[in-house]
């Protein structure tokens, strides 16, 4: 692996599939900036920003951030980065606005994506993780018809991505089911 070159991965699946999980050891193995837009906004909302105020009733309805809001965000964080962007976005992009946003800003940052990695976990297993976490850690958007709004939002309008990946040639398949440290091994497996 070629540290300190540029390297931009992302993490795309349905709620619950571990996108969160894998992403913070794959930052690590990898020595990637870890970019969660789910995690970026709940700080928001617990500081109580502008932006957080924006977003904790559509995050707690299940529904998607406006695209300007999220890209602004991102868009701050990467260009913080102060040498080759080294990144892993986690949940982001999620929606094609935010996909085409991504593919301008890197082209900016004279950069490209290296590999968009795909999640695939069966919908009763994603309810039921998501239905434990929300015993475990009590996050307002884990509740089971919010879960249920969440995975349709996915299917609409994060769905399409998988293909648009597909035909750059980006795109990896990889099984979210089984144990954390069997879906990493199959990770890292993709990216050799
Ligand atoms: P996210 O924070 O991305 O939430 P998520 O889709 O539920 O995934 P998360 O990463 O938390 O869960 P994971 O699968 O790791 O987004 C939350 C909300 O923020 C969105 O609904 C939206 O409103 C807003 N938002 C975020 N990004 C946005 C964007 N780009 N545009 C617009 N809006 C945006 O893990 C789930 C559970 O499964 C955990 O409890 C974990 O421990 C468990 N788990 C993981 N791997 C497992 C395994 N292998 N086996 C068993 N359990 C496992």
């Amino acid at each position: 692996m070629a540290l300190g070159h540029a390297e931009v991965l992302l993490l795309m699946g349905p709620p619950g599939a571990g996108k969160g999980t894998q992403a913070s050891k794959l930052a690590r193995a990898r020595q990637l900036l870890k970019l969660s837009t789910g995690d970026m906004l709940r700080n928001h909302v617990a500081q109580g920003s502008a932006l957080g105020q924006q977003a904790k009733a559509i995050m707690e309805a299940g529904e998607l951030v406006p695209d300007a809001l999220i890209i602004a965000m991102v868009k701050e964080a990467i260009a913080a980065q102060n040498s080759d962007v080294r990144v892993l976005l986690d949940g982001f992009p999620r929606t094609p606005g935010q996909a085409e946003a991504l593919e301008t800003l890197l082209r900016e940052f004279d950069t490209a994506l290296t590999a968009a990695i795909l999640l695939e976990v069966n919908e009763d297993e994603l309810v039921a993780r998501l239905l434990k976490r929300a015993q475990e850690e009590g996050r307002s958007d884990d509740n089971e018809a919010t879960i249920r709004r969440r995975m349709q939002v996915y299917r609409e309008q994060t769905q399409p991505l998988v293909d648009y990946y597909a035909a750059k040639s980006k795109l990896r398949r990889v099984s979210g089911e089984g144990s954390v440290e069997e879906v990493f091994a199959r990770i890292t497996e993709v990216l050799l």
